[in-house]
């Protein structure tokens, strides 16, 4: 076996909404890499992990033939390449691993303001622009309505004034695109935001494991994001009532003070952020001391 088929790739966009986020993911990691000059690989230096950066709409393709052993893309790119394969009677060989929490937008019909629109039937007969033909024909089918999809590769909101489309079906993050071209979010299609995908094809057992051990990673950097390490003393008496105030805290440590009287340090990992009205409410009931950390690193 060469030794490039015992490193992991991952295919990620090479210059889009989501390259920063997803080279700043790999590297809270710990991944450390080295671009080569036509910018299009990078090298794990010291992981047996590649990059492989492309346009966002060839990652699921790359990983569902096994070029790619994992991939960063929008769940919207995700869905629509699968419906596509589907529809040429393709099995899709990828699996989403789990959602990145960046990226997020919606796929979305939207009207002209002038056009009336009452619910998923006012579709009927008309003709509706996208880039993302799959996913519009697949939900079509779903409401049981006959509409014409117009493919628009880019640029899908100008459709209507150009008089190639009464309706578009694009993606919406702030919703300012739609209405700088006089048009209204009618009807949400699906929600997305980044996802990891994963080849369906088997694994070495060492590449396996080095697969494990990044996802195991991902999670925690996606886990410490919002969360901080508490610590305060508390009257042991008002013990159950502070554990309740702390935000997404599963089992604190409660740990005896020196000279007792009365009173507990406490240490807790809150899933959430904490704000200031949570310390003001911890300290009416009984807390002092208390100190906020963030957290640099976790592991379950
Ligand atoms: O070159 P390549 O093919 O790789 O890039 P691309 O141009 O196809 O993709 P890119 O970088 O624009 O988007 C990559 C991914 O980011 C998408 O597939 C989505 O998963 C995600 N994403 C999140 C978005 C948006 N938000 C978004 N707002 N993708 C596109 N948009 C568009 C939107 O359609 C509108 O035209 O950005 C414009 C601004 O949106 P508003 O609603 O904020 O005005
Ligand atoms: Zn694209």
């Amino acid at each position: 076996m060469k030794n490039s088929e015992q490193r992991i790739k991952i295919a990620l966009q090479k210059s889009g909404r989501l390259t920063d986020h997803s080279l700043d993911l790999l590297e809270r990691c710990g991944l450390k890499f080295t671009q080569s000059k036509d910018q299009l690989f990078c090298y794990g230096e010291n992981m047996p992990i590649d990059l492989l950066l492309v346009r966002d709409d060839d990652i699921p393709g790359l990983v569902s033939d096994d070029v790619c052993d994992l991939g960063i893309v929008g769940l919207n790119v995700v869905n629509e390449k699968r419906l596509a394969l589907e529809a040429d009677g393709i099995d899709a060989l990828f699996d989403p691993v789990f959602e990145l929490d960046f990226g997020h937008c919606r796929l979305a019909i939207a009207a002209p303001d002038d056009t009336p629109f009452a619910d998923a039937a006012s579709l009927s007969g008309k003709r509706i622009a996208t880039s993302y033909s799959a996913t519009l024909g697949d939900y079509l089918q779903r409401n049981q309505i006959t509409a014409e999809i117009v493919y628009f590769s880019g640029a899908v909101e100008i459709a209507p004034r150009l008089g190639r489309a009464d309706f578009i079906c694009d993606l919406v993050s702030t919703g300012s695109t739609l209405a700088a071209n006089q048009l209204r979010e009618v009807q949400t299609i699906a929600e997305s935001e980044a996802v990891i995908i994963q080849t369906r094809a088997e694994l070495t057992d060492a590449k396996q494991q080095w697969v494990n051990k990044l996802l195991q990673r991902l999670d925690g950097v996606l886990q410490v994001r919002e969360s901080k390490y508490i610590m305060l003393h508390a009257p042991r008496a008002a013990l159950a009532e502070i554990k309740r105030l702390l935000p997404g805290s599963e089992a604190p440590t409660v740990i005896p003070l020196d000279g007792d009287n009365g009173r507990v340090a406490v240490h807790a990992v809150c899933r959430e952020n904490v704000f200031w009205e949570t310390l003001e409410n911890l300290k009416a009931a009984g807390a002092s001391a208390m100190l906020v950390l963030p957290v640099e690193k976790m592991l379950a």
